[in-house]
């Protein structure tokens, strides 16, 4: 077997021990090789918060203010699955920049498009990748979140803004209705009068009104936006990753069906808690007067 020393000189000779890709195992002098981490284009990915346990992802088309072309939304569906699968992820972060969350999707790119290639080829059907999440996914807004980019941050779970943020729902201005949710979440976020508002003038509203609207949770100074959503999927982080789920699941529910109906859902997903190893643990810790640990089970 060859010694940790010669194997960790023949990979740095071969200038791979730096890439990430390689590691030289304790001991015996394995090698254990990683898969390679997807490169994007159009978005940043990268795990953060004091646990490494927050993904974020960052919209970056910022010359086109984060347009939402379909390679993009490729892009953010394959990270946001990646994400939901990695047992290290607790909580998803969306991001863009501090000009544009998102503005829409990208109307030089479906300018020529037509009813059948809209029909032919699903229309962005990438946002079913995010809608299917499992994990929490916040959306952390600055700037402009239009059209798509405002339905992008109503699909996540939770949206901070920060306060120089603008949200709408411009499809009429360009001969067309939103497509992605916009006249169907709007109205359950701001109720039926304020969505129709939106959505018939195109006109945008700003954070603080948002925030009064009940479409966006808080608001930060800008600049503290980023660090406070990461706060709050850090927090969500210190939960039982599957009570999570299933409280999200639950939450979900009431904006699918009717209250009764609501009701049984929630009913039996609380009862079901009492199936899991991490309920024991969660009400066990508090009889001892110690911290939870929770293990996903
Ligand atoms: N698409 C493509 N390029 C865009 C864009 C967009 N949505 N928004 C901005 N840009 C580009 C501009 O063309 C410009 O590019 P250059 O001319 O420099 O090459 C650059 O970004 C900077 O924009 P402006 O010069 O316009 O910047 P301003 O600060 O003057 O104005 C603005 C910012 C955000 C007010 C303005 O850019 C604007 O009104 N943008 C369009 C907003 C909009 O109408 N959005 C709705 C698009 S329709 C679906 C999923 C999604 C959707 C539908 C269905 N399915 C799953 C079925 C979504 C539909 C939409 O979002």
């Amino acid at each position: 077997m060859a010694s940790v020393a010669a194997v960790t000189r023949i990979l740095l000779g071969k200038n791979l021990l730096n890439s990430g890709r390689v590691a030289v195992l304790p001991n015996t002098g394995f090698v254990k090789f990683y898969s390679a981490a997807p490169t994007y284009e159009n978005i940043k990915i990268e795990t953060v918060g004091a646990k490494k346990n927050v993904g974020l992802i960052q919209l970056n088309r910022p010359k086109a203010l984060n347009a939402l072309c379909k390679a993009l939304f490729i892009e953010v569906g394959k990270a946001v699955k990646d994400y939901d699968a990695d047992d290290s992820i607790a909580a998803i972060v969306i991001t863009g920049n501090e000009k544009a969350f998102a503005a829409g999707a990208d109307i030089k790119e479906m300018q020529n498009n037509s009813y059948s290639s809209n029909q032919r080829n699903g229309f962005l059907q990438e946002w079913e990748d995010v809608s299917n999440c499992g994990k929490p996914i916040i959306a952390a807004v600055n700037g402009f979140a239009l059209g798509g980019g405002c339905e992008l941050a109503m699909l996540c779970d939770i949206i901070y803004a920060g306060e120089k943020a603008k949200f709408g729902q411009p499809e009429i201005n360009i001969g067309t209705i939103p497509g992605a949710g916009g006249t169907q979440r709007l109205p359950r976020y701001v109720g039926k009068s304020k969505a129709m508002e939106i959505v018939l003038t195109g006109n945008f509203i700003d954070a603080q009104e948002a925030e009064k609207m009940g479409l966006v949770a808080r608001v930060f100074p800008v600049e503290k936006l980023l660090e406070e959503t990461i706060k709050l999927a850090e927090r969500i982080g210190t939960h039982s990753p599957l009570i999570v789920k299933m409280a999200k699941q639950a939450v979900n529910q009431a904006y699918e069906t009717n209250l009764r109906a609501g009701l049984l859902y929630e009913k039996s997903l609380f009862y079901g808690t009492f199936a899991t190893n991490d309920r024991k643990e969660g009400m066990t810790a508090f009889i001892e007067k110690r911290a939870p640990n929770f293990k996903n089970d």
